[in-house]
């Protein structure tokens, strides 16, 4: 009885000191909504900025854009389906869109981040171009933890998924940032992508782990009885 008590009394304790893990997720992952939802009669829009991420275009309009299933059914396109009625291309060197999860890696602590993107090429005229999408620290601003350049699609292929995983140990720098990076060397490649993800696989921290044990000890002790 009295071993009862001091395993309810460690239990409380434990649970305490246990740290709730927040859920990381993208705002606007499928790029539905976007501050001007028209397009032109190319079925594009150049000017528009979309929910939750940050798009770099140093080059020049050109470099990002949001899209609808009219552009990829186009029959000098011809990929897609697109996830709901919209998508964005991303081209010329170095077109961008980042987003700042506002999740940190401390409050998730040590775990697998896996961040997940529907993508294919609508044209590819010059040269060997390549797309890159990673995980960064301080929110999409800081290092690259992990990233992964896919240069195997092909213009006209349908849109298919690519990850790249970085496990965290809980002490990286700032938010969880994801970033998308095309690496056409000009203005004739381009990439379409939609439907992005990320998601996070906790490690059991140690304290998780001792109050399993003790709620297993618990456990045999009362059938014991
Ligand atoms: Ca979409």
């Amino acid at each position: 009885m009295k071993l009862k008590y001091t395993i309810t009394a460690c239990c409380m304790v434990l649970s305490g000191m246990m740290s709730v893990n927040a859920a990381v997720s993208l705002t606007n992952g499928s790029f539905e909504t976007a501050t001007d939802d028209t397009y032109n009669g190319f079925n594009y829009n150049r000017t528009t900025t979309v929910d939750g991420w940050t798009i770099g275009r140093p080059g020049s309009l050109w470099d990002v854009a949001r899209i609808n299933q009219a552009y990829c059914d186009d029959a000098s396109v011809q990929t897609g389906p697109l996830n709901g009625g919209a998508g964005m291309w991303i081209s010329g060197v170095g077109g961008s869109l980042s987003q700042d999860t506002g999740t940190s890696f401390a409050s998730e602590g040590a775990g697998d981040y896996l961040f997940t993107l529907s993508m294919g090429q609508s044209s590819n005229f010059t040269g060997v171009d390549s797309i890159t999408i990673a995980l960064v620290a301080d929110g999409g601003a800081g290092a690259v933890l992990n990233s992964n350049v896919i240069t195997t699609l092909n213009p006209g292929d349908d849109l298919s998924d690519f990850s790249v995983s970085y496990t965290a140990d809980g002490t990286e720098s700032g938010n969880v940032g994801v970033v998308i990076t095309s690496g056409a060397d000009d203005l004739s490649g381009v990439y379409v992508v939609d439907n992005a993800r990320i998601g996070f696989t906790a490690v059991p921290e140690p304290a998780s782990a001792a109050l399993l044990g003790l709620g297993g000890l618990a456990l045999i002790l009362r059938r014991r009885k």
